[in-house]
């Protein structure tokens, strides 16, 4: 294929939205296979049994799609227009991580991923009369994102785990267009962490082993995202107020100085979602949890592990007005949040 065509590619994917796109060989990424083993056998995805499965197609992206030739890593900006970390700071509120202040990113980029690929099935049946396939990924499929994104050039792993990039920062989610074109490839990036360590020292739960390696279990995104049921309570004061994810390490990344504003509206923050009151959160029922969040993608979670989340951040919150916001939740009919509402009760007693 020609530099043409992977040229007008790159600018059509500009075009549609995506900061950046680059390209790389399925089979660019040997070391996945034992990185990822040596994760599972640590542990270190706790309930994420997902994780295990299908361990062939997430450790080798050309096991997943024989037929593949080239990915498309693509870079989409949702840079934050305040500070992340501020409303960490207003203890009776609740912080969402930026990538959840409004709509769900994976209907976004996804949508965007399959106009580029058709663009791209389209230009090269004029141009050749033979039909290339693709097949668009974002998140939720057994894909090494992050190690195909740096062998595409996109950016690097850090310290954090995340890919941080000389343009954007930290601040970006990633997106894949797998395709039967053999296009050009890119350059590896390499990494630029350098001798900082300033994401390892700031994690309030200290989820980092070592460098380059997070256990899950102890990470606040996990913690609120994807751990069902009720929470170490060793863990739980480290959670503070985040109540959706957590940014921590992200936010001190130095390569944020490069960092821009996400340009797509549906990231911008809805008000109602910088700093929302802890005790309008706690008293959300099924019917009004859904309708605050729809669209969003914290509305996966449920009103059951949310209210958890939020009896975390009122048990942390030092606010002894909260305590009987916490008490009127102690005989909830989900067991995780009866627990947390008790946990919170006594922790509010010392305060
Ligand atoms: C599972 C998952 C999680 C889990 C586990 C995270 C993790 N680090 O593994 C949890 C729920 C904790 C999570 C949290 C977050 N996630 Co997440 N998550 C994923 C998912 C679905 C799979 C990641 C995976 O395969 N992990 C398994 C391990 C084995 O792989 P790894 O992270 O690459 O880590 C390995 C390397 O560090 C490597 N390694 C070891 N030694 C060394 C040495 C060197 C030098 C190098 C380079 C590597 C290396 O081995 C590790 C295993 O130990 C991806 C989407 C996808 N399909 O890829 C999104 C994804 C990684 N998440 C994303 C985001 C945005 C987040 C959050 C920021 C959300 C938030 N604000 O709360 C946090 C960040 C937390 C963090 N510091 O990682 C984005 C990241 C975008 C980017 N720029 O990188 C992704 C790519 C989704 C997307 N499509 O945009 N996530
Ligand atoms: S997201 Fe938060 S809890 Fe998870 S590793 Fe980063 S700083 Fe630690
Ligand atoms: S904060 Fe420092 S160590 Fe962590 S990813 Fe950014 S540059 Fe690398």
């Amino acid at each position: 294929m020609t530099a043409a065509l992977k040229a007008a590619l790159l600018d059509r994917a500009q075009a549609e939205g995506f900061a950046a796109a680059r390209i790389c060989r399925p089979d660019a990424v040997p070391e996945v296979r034992a990185r990822l083993q040596a994760f599972l056998d640590k542990g270190y995805h706790g309930q994420m049994a997902w994780m295990a499965d299908r361990v062939d197609w997430r450790a080798d992206p050309a096991a997943l799609w024989p037929a593949a030739q080239s990915v498309v890593m693509l870079a989409e900006n949702y840079g934050p227009r305040h500070d992340p970390l501020a409303v960490l700071r207003q203890r009776d509120r609740g912080a969402i991580s930026v990538y959840a202040q409004n709509r769900d990113y994976h209907d976004v980029v996804k949508k965007r991923l399959k106009r580029v690929g058709r663009w791209l099935v389209e230009t090269v049946t004029q141009e050749t009369g033979e039909t290339p396939a693709i097949k668009v990924f974002v998140d939720t499929a057994p894909v090494p994102e992050k190690a195909l994104a740096q062998a595409a050039g996109l950016g690097w792993q850090g310290k954090h785990t995340n890919l941080v990039s000389r343009d954007l920062g930290s601040w970006f989610f990633l997106g894949a267009i797998f395709t039967t074109l053999a296009l050009p490839v890119d350059v590896q990036e390499t990494d630029h962490c350098g001798s900082c360590r300033a994401c390892l020292t700031v994690c309030p739960t200290d989820a980092f082993p070592a460098p380059y390696q997070l256990d899950a279990r102890r990470c606040i995104s996990y913690l609120t995202i994807e751990h069902k049921g009720p929470v170490d309570p060793a863990l739980r004061p480290g959670i503070g107020n985040r109540i959706y994810g957590c940014d921590d390490c992200l936010a001190v990344c130095p390569w944020n100085k490069f960092a821009q504003e996400a340009a797509e509206v549906k990231y911008y923050a809805r008000p109602d979602l910088l700093a929302p009151k802890l005790a309008d959160l706690a008293r959300l029922d099924d019917a009004a949890f859904r309708a605050l969040f729809s669209g969003s993608p914290i509305k996966r979670i449920g009103r059951d592990r949310f209210v958890r989340n939020v009896l975390y951040a009122i048990g942390n919150s030092g606010d002894r007005r909260l305590q009987a916001v916490a008490q009127d939740l102690c005989e909830d009919k989900d067991s995780a949040v009866a627990d947390a509402a008790r946990w919170a009760v006594q922790r509010l007693s010392y305060t």
